[in-house]
């Protein structure tokens, strides 16, 4: 086991990873721009190093600081957290070059997910299903076309070094074609500096289900079921729920099994993600995400599990610490995403925290690196906590939610948490009836200036 490690990251998520690494009995480097010299994170780790001003990329982007940092402290393992260089295969490339071990999967795997027309030819071979489409990259209008009325409008064009949801258009019918596609094109062009863009059948009303995986590089791999993330804003998660609150326990050993053997089959190392849109009973994939996810925390909960841990055991070649039979689901998790942002337009409030308490008791979970008297910079990502609860079911996790909101004090700053106090009013959120439109279309209506 490694006696050391530095976590490539900085808030919540690099406390997150402080804390499994002071169970497991390893010591921990924190790195840090300039902005961040007082933030908890350097706190809490038992070594810091400064890594540059605050710009995240001459900092916690900057590749010859942290590795530098690395060598320094002598480090042997770095934890990316998620964002940042999380899922850059070349950062992984060079921090093996430096003998120092990367804790995530190989620059590889990161390389063939990161790529989406890759990624699901992967996919499929793998035997996960995928939605219908094009055979890769779409080289023309004229072969649009052809698509299109292959697989019967309406249609979605996505760019093949998309994600997030840049880069998408969907065409209607045979007429929109024409514009959605050149538009595609220009778009991922200027966003990604790449226009091969591919084709899909567009599914009008999925939810965002994805599935968590776990490997151990040697073939063996397992699923921790699914998480329901189905309302977002702007490709921004906002709750995210496990068990997903329309899954049935068959599907969920289905299409678990069939993303654990094929992560098991690329002898997959890690923490992984595969990414569905679920419509009709059917899962079609889109994506996978090779990295820790800010949602873990839900699946943690159900499954009783730290995957951090886990992350760290095998990237130090030890085996899981579970097996596919030892997991069970117990109760169901809501996680909520606490943002420094001033409703109804959701716009950055960086600002100084008068006053912070945190909820607790029994199924309460906050993973946040707030204290009263912190100062948000303005420089990076606007989450400032997550709030994870559980129950024995989801009207006890929803109740839960609603009484741990109420005990929070975030003050001096605006916050998302008004938005939750709402969305809990509402019908469909304590059914469970929604889709990835639902978020949207409830913010137009009851948000609108
Ligand atoms: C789709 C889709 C409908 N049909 N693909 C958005 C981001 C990227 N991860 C995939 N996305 C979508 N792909 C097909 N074939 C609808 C979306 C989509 C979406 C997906 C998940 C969560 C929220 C979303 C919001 C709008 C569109």
């Amino acid at each position: 086991m490694f006696d050391k490690i530095l976590i490539a990251n900085r808030g919540e998520i690099a406390l997150r990873v402080i804390r499994a690494a002071r169970e497991m009995g390893i010591a921990t480097v924190a790195v840090h721009s300039t902005a961040d010299s007082d933030a908890m994170h350097v706190r809490m780790a038992d070594e810091s190093v400064c890594i540059g001003p605050p710009p995240g990329n001459q900092s916690y982007l900057s590749v010859p600081a942290i590795i530098s940092a690395c060598e320094i402290t002598g480090a042997q393992a770095i934890h990316p957290g998620y964002g940042f260089l999380s899922e850059n295969a070349g950062f992984v490339q060079i921090v093996e070059d430096h003998g120092i071990t990367f804790i995530g999967p190989s620059a590889e795997h990161i390389r063939i997910m990161g790529d989406k027309i890759t990624a699901k030819e992967t996919a499929k071979e793998l035997g996960i299903p995928v939605v219908p489409g094009s055979d890769g990259g779409v080289a023309d209008l004229a072969e649009a076309r052809r698509v299109g009325d292959a697989i019967g409008y309406p249609v979605i064009i996505k760019a093949t070094a998309g994600g997030g949801g840049r880069g998408m258009k969907v065409a209607r019918n045979a007429k929109e074609m024409e514009h959605a596609f050149s538009t595609a094109r220009s778009e991922a062009k200027a966003a990604f500096g790449n226009d091969e863009v591919y084709i899909e059948k567009y599914l009008t009303t999925p939810r965002h289900i994805e599935i968590q995986v776990f490997g151990d590089g040697k073939g063996n791999a397992v699923h921790l079921g699914e998480r329901d993330c189905s309302l977002q804003r702007r490709h921004q998660k906002v709750f995210e729920e496990a068990p997903g609150p329309c899954i049935t326990s068959e599907e969920r050993a289905r299409i678990g099994k069939i993303c654990a053997d094929a992560v098991a089959r690329i002898n997959y190392i890690g923490a992984g993600t595969v990414e569905f849109l679920y419509e009709n009973g059917e899962f079609y994939f889109i994506e996978m995400n090779t990295r820790l996810q800010v949602e873990h925390p839900v699946t943690e909960g159900i499954f009783g599990v730290d995957l951090v841990r886990e992350q760290i055991r095998v990237a130090a070649g030890l085996p899981m610490s579970f097996t596919q039979d030892d997991l069970r689901i117990n109760g169901h998790a809501i996680e909520v995403r606490i943002n420094a942002e001033k409703l109804p337009n959701f716009s950055p409030c960086p600002g100084k925290i008068t006053a912070y308490h945190a909820p607790g008791g029994l199924g309460v979970r906050m993973d946040s690196a707030l204290y009263t008297g912190y100062s948000i910079p303005p420089y990076y990502d606007s989450l400032i906590a997550k709030l994870i609860v559980q129950g024995r079911d989801r009207p006890e996790a929803l109740a839960r939610l609603q009484r741990a909101l109420s005990e929070l004090i975030v003050d001096g700053i605006d916050t998302t948490v008004p938005l939750f106090h709402a969305l809990l009013q509402e019908p469909d959120v304590q059914s469970g009836t929604y889709n990835i439109h639902w978020l949207e279309r409830w913010l137009a209506e009851n948000l609108a200036d």
